[in-house]
């Protein structure tokens, strides 16, 4: 789309699953002056992927692997200001790093897990949104321009049992989003939340310690999202 002509855009989670496709569908429906930041915590796959994308659109598209925990407040604090100059002004933010542990009901759901879907789903995306927020809202002469796209889930609107944890952070990340939205009504800055139903990444490999035989179970029951059977938007 013209609209992105020369765009910078920022995925987190882009090692993986939708973030990992969020950045080929960039790269495919974008023109070459496209700047793509992938960033996650597995800098190879990261570096595989920017290989396959310039491979595959050709030289002109350039994209920065980034290695960064969004977990990690000081690794996000300093994100930005590490980023090499032409790479700086972010004016997509895809916030979709996240992750589901295990599938404990109260009072047996491990504290570990509980920390790290909130440090990572919830207090990442918060802290990924402040660190780029402020180069959007100087941009068009103060008047603010740019993109927030949040991940959440249909777990955020459906809490079900044994996603006590996950539901939360999923809810959490719709409600800072509409704050978000309200927040910025009068600039051009647009935050939404994407709402995606099952889709089959590693999700499940993580929820289950990566036990692959009991994650591949998840998706007999319902057919998942997947490149073969893609979401149709109307
Ligand atoms: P994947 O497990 O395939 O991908 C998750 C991505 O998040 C990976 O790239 C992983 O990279 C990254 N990630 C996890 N923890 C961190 C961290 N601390 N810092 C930086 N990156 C991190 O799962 P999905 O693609 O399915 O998940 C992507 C998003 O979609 C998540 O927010 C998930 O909640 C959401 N979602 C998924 C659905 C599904 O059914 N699959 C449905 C609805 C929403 P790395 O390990 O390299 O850091
Ligand atoms: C992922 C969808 O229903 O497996 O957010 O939790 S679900």
């Amino acid at each position: 789309s013209k609209r992105l002509h020369g765009k910078t855009i920022l995925i987190t989670g882009a090692s993986s699953g939708i973030g990992r496709s969020t950045a080929f569908e960039f790269a495919r429906n974008s023109p070459k002056e496209l700047k793509l930041i992938l960033t996650a915590r597995r800098i190879d796959c990261l570096r595989g992927i920017a290989a396959e994308i310039v491979k595959e659109i050709g030289a002109g598209i350039k994209v920065l692997p980034v290695q960064l925990d969004v977990s990690n407040p000081d690794d996000v604090r300093t994100l930005v200001g590490k980023l090499p100059a032409e790479f700086k002004e972010v004016d997509v933010l895809v916030n979709n790093a996240g992750l589901v542990r295990g599938v404990a009901k109260a009072p047996e759901i491990l504290e570990e897990d509980i920390n790290v879907m909130f440090a990572t789903n919830v207090n990442g995306l918060i802290n990924m949104t402040q660190a780029v927020l402020p180069s959007m809202l100087k941009r068009n002469n103060g008047a603010g321009a740019g993109d927030i796209i949040n991940i959440g889930s249909i777990a955020g609107r459906e809490p079900y049992v044994g996603g006590g944890i996950y539901c939360a952070t999923k809810a959490a990340v719709r409600s800072f989003t509409e704050s978000m939205r309200k927040e910025l009504i009068s600039t051009r800055i647009r935050v939404i939340c994407i709402d995606p139903g099952q889709v089959e990444t590693d999700f499940s490999v993580v929820r289950f310690y990566g036990d692959k035989k009991k994650a591949n179970a998840v998706y007999t029951q319902v057919p998942p999202t997947t490149k073969k059977n893609p979401i149709i938007l109307c």
